[in-house]
């Protein structure tokens, strides 16, 4: 298959159209000239066709043995190795990011499938005693039905495996509602589940809006649990419907991520974390430093250091090696940002560096911002507690490490957090005290890997957590099972006392 330029819905195994026929086209953002792809402007009846497919598959779907399940997730596994690099190409022309990052993204999915893959042989539950004689007790995990996976478009490969693949090695099956901005990487990914053999009607595909297709299936009777990363906004409407309709809720919202440099730390090494925690894939990751949390007495050396390195930054296509930053996705973000900066310079916030949209020569058909520091920033501005999704970081100036925690804390978000200091002490009291569901010691807020748990506190999201062991958690209902072999009517709490 060549990389898909007409992208359609997958449902119950088929290749199709929206049912109205319309479309929508994706475009690369460093060159909005080029269509990527079209895709299916879906509506709520595509929706109901992809619930019934799903659930009838559900049927079948949760029987099958999960080692045998697993086997799938395997091939897929292997099926995004042999076609990581067309995958990364694709995903760096279609969302703009870095190619050496699309590789990553790519990667992270790999890592994903072998991990889950494994899983298929786990999936363990515990067994334990009883209090009556002769009587048996264990807990099993119980596939929950159909899952509504939403995701964002920072991480096209990456995140909707996160989502599928436990939720499929755990008996489920699914239908992936993927960003607009990126349907081209979700089709060929789906192209990778269907080349796996998997049998129809077990993973889905509806492409379109968030507020026809999201909607539809929020509300869906049909959908048992809704997994979804994006904005904390859309994320609060979807908790909402989802407790009104008694639907399992996984949500993955924003950040406002810290990096703390001690006076005591590596410089040099804080330098290379806050570079690409801050700038890395452009800032638009829920996981970037937009908070720089300086100790005083190293705050000018370290802003001279990091002024040095932003200035030597290549904006470009992310498909040319030599770029450092790719574009923003889309001119929504452009414009998102941008009102940042007005809003940074009301704040009475003072740009070091960058601060303006970037259109010279080949950047001017594409939605590039340039690498912006903000310097001057209290905690108690918008600046440095909303979350700005682009590469903008703000300098925070601390009087001590007890200040630098509080600072940290100090936003409605909680997903990840990094101290530089060469003080075990603090490293310590930092990982005991920094609200988040993330820390790294000596090392960016970003690059969390696929085996430990993935999400945040507070704000950042409703309590569960992605990726490792604990996507589990979100996949499955635990059944506790007594199986009793006496041959009698026992009764606990009763006939023992
Ligand atoms: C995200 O930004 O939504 O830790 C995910 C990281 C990546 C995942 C980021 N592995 O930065």
């Amino acid at each position: 298959m060549t990389t898909p330029k007409d992208c359609l819905n997958y449902i119950n195994g088929q290749w199709l159209p929206a049912r109205s026929k319309a479309t929508l086209e994706s475009r690369n953002p460093a060159d909005w000239r080029q269509l990527v792809a079209t895709f299916p402007r879906s509506e709520a009846a595509d929706v109901d066709a992809a619930v019934e497919a799903a659930r009838k598959a559900y049927s079948t779907w949760r029987l099958v043995p999960a080692p045998a399940r697993a086997d799938f997730i395997y091939r897929v596994g292997e099926l995004l190795l042999e076609r990581k690099e067309e995958l990364a190409q694709l995903m760096s022309r279609e969302m703009g990011k870095a190619i050496a990052e699309a590789r990553g993204d790519v990667q992270e999915g790999i890592d994903c499938a072998l991990y889950y893959a494994g899983e298929g042989r786990r999936l363990f539950g515990q067994t334990t005693t009883s209090e009556m004689p002769n009587k048996f007790a264990m807990t099993v995990r119980m596939p929950i039905g159909v899952c509504a996976l939403i995701t964002p478009w920072n991480f096209p490969l990456a995140i909707p495996c996160w989502k599928a693949l436990p939720a499929l090695v755990c008996g489920n099956t699914v239908i992936l509602k993927p960003a607009g901005d990126t349907p081209a990487c979700a089709t060929l990914l789906v192209q990778i589940f269907h080349d796996a053999g998997l049998s129809k009607g077990v993973i889905n595909l509806v492409h379109g809006f968030g507020s026809e297709v999201g909607k539809a299936l929020v509300e869906h009777p049909g959908i048992d649990l809704v997994s979804f990363t994006g904005s904390s906004e859309t994320g609060a409407e979807i908790g909402a419907t989802c407790g009104r309709t008694h639907k399992r809720v996984c949500l993955e919202l924003g950040g406002k991520n810290a990096q703390i440099v001690m006076e005591d730390g590596d410089l040099e090494l804080a330098l290379e974390g806050a570079v690409w925690g801050a700038f890395g894939t452009t800032g638009q990751r829920c996981t970037a430093t937009s908070r720089l949390i300086l100790h005083r007495d190293i705050k000018d050396k370290f802003t001279a250091m990091l002024l040095e390195r932003t200035a030597k930054l290549r904006l470009g296509a992310g498909i040319d090696p030599n770029t450092d930053l790719g574009p923003l996705v889309n001119v929504a973000q452009l414009q998102r940002v941008s009102g940042y900066l007005e809003v940074a310079h009301v704040e009475g916030s003072k740009v070091l560096i960058g601060g303006k949209i970037a259109n010279d020569g080949d950047l001017k058909h594409g939605f590039f911002f340039q690498p912006t520091i903000l310097d001057n920033v209290t905690p108690n501005m918008s600046i440095a507690r909303e979350e700005i999704f682009g590469p903008v970081v703000s300098l925070i100036k601390v009087n001590s490490f007890e200040e630098a925690i509080k600072v940290v804390n100090d936003t409605p978000y909680g997903l990840s957090s990094s101290v530089y200091t060469r003080d075990v002490n603090r490293a310590f009291q930092a990982m005991r005290d920094i609200e988040a569901g993330i820390t790294y010691i000596n090392g960016p807020t970003i690059g969390a890997e696929v085996h430990l748990p993935f999400g945040g506190v507070k704000q950042t999201g409703n309590g569960h957590r992605e990726a490792g062991s604990a996507a589990l958690d979100v996949f499955t209902e635990w059944k506790s099972v007594y199986v009793d072999f006496s041959g009698r009517l026992q009764r606990a709490q009763i006939d023992n006392h």
